[in-house]
């Protein structure tokens, strides 16, 4: 992309309405645009995180095995009285009618919507286990939308509903969502770590919160220092394996990880003192064991291998897609603007010429773009009349790891300037060396590359 034809509106002034980091960051980048409280249009380089991390997920989700479907963000009530949860569920609930005076809500989650679909079409224990996922808009009317994506009122979120025969299988199937959740917040250049929580309206007792540590994140915790350094990495899991899955989860759950709703002080206290954490998360994801708690009224029963109907036991695992841009952002930022993971950085590397109109510099520059497109990379190429210091600031605000820097002397000497955006580190190098280096970094990150 060349940024003489791009749309990104970067702000300079600190807009006074963002209270945290990550909200002032999207503005300024030209990310996101408040329409209303709560509710945000994406513009081009937030959309393009926003999808960055969506293939990400996924990618992970079919790794392990679960479906993607999609439903509707309009529901019917009437599904919804059938769980006892229309009445429960409380304000947050958008609730409208249609011109034929039928209760209508915006979706807040949707274990309603995919028992139906269940009970509608399956029937044997043979067609299990089953894991459906989607990754669609909700709404919650929360009180106090704020701090940007963080919390929304209308928000992204992947959310995935397991259906098994036993309660063994659905607790494997929760198992399994811990460690795919670990690897997708990873590959995100995050640490999310799991912690006992409540589960709310959702239901159950079984529940664990991921959360990022940050000053600004909205929930109270308290974990083992231990935990910390923990790592998935890259190892090689058998999703379907039982044993594997649920050895990932002792080694992650086992130490203290609490947020305030079950945090046990007497517990907490055995830690040694200097291992013992108090601190701020950001919460970017839930996984839940609800039994039979919508499968049992809504009648979404299969048949067994001795003939009895019987309901499945189900599990709902969410992930919050559009708050993971404001989570990434507070993780990984410096006072000049974001600094973006690999991962997903919305360009893999910034191309800035400091004598735009120079023939040299020009034809310098065309050619690395040629060169890093060729490879299947997006670089963002600032090809503006614009001041050098101005570009940089650029650069710097919308965070691109990599940065190439083209000037007319160094092009004399037959070199130009690579710069990470995370250690500020620059070497100058023969372009196609820059080039090299750059497609080694992201041959690492790329799935399939
Ligand atoms: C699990 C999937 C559920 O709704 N039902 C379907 C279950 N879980 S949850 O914890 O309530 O939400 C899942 C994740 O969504 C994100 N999230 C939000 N993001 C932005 N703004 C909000 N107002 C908001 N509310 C929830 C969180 O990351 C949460 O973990």
């Amino acid at each position: 992309m060349r940024l003489s034809r791009y749309f990104l509106p970067v702000l300079k002034e600190t807009p006074s309405e963002a209270q945290i980091v990550s909200h002032r960051y999207m503005l300024r980048a030209g990310m996101i645009k408040q329409a209303s409280a709560g509710i945000y249009s994406w513009l081009p380089l937030g959309f393009k995180v926003l999808r960055k991390i969506e293939d990400i997920v996924h990618q992970e989700q079919a790794r392990a095995g679960h479906i993607a479907i999609q439903m509707p963000t309009l529901q019917s009530a009437d599904l919804w009285r059938e769980s006892g949860r229309y009445d429960d569920y409380g304000q947050e609930m958008l609730r409208m009618q249609d011109r034929h005076g039928r209760d209508m809500l915006f979706t807040p989650t949707a274990e309603e919507l995919v028992t139906d679909i269940f009970r509608s079409h399956v029937g044997s224990y043979k067609d299990l286990p089953l894991t459906l996922y989607q990754i669609q808009w909700k709404f919650r009317d929360e009180i106090r939308p704020r701090f940007g994506v963080m919390r929304g009122r209308e928000f992204l979120m992947k959310d995935g509903y397991n259906f098994d025969l036993t309660k063994e299988d659905a607790l494997h199937a929760y198992n399994r969502h811990l460690v795919s959740y670990l690897r997708t917040y990873e590959r995100m250049g995050l640490q999310a770590i799991p912690m006992r929580a409540d589960s709310g309206p959702i239901g159950g007792d079984d529940t664990h919160e991921f959360l990022v540590l940050a000053e600004t994140g909205e929930s109270e915790v308290f974990y083992d220092s231990q935990i910390t350094d923990l790592k998935f990495g890259d190892r090689e899991i058998d999703f379907d394996s039982h044993a594997q899955c649920q050895a990932v989860l002792e080694e992650f759950t086992s130490r203290y990880a609490r947020t305030d709703e079950t945090h046990d002080e007497a517990l907490f206290n055995q830690i040694p003192e200097d291992r013992r954490r108090t601190a701020r998360g950001i919460e970017v994801g839930q996984i839940f064991y609800f039994g039979t708690k919508y499968s049992e009224p809504m009648g979404a029963t299969v048949q067994d291998s001795d003939g009895n109907k019987v309901p499945v036991h189900m599990g709902s695992h969410g992930i919050g897609v559009s708050r993971l841009l404001g989570a990434i952002i507070e993780a990984s930022h410096d006072d000049k603007g974001i600094i973006w993971p690999e991962g997903v950085t919305p360009f893999h590397a910034g191309i800035v010429n400091l004598k735009q109109g120079d023939a040299e510099a020009d034809a310098a520059c065309e050619a690395l773009y040629a060169s890093l497109t060729a490879l299947g990379l997006e670089p963002l190429y600032d090809d503006r009349n614009e001041r050098a210091g101005g570009k940089f600031a650029t650069m710097d605000l919308i965070g691109l790891p990599w940065r190439i820097t083209v000037g007319p002397r160094g092009l004399k000497n037959g070199v130009v300037e690579l710069t990470s955006r995370r250690t500020g580190e620059s070497e100058e190098l023969p372009p196609e060396q820059a080039i090299e280096k750059i497609a080694a970094i992201y041959s690492k990150v790329l799935p399939g590359a």
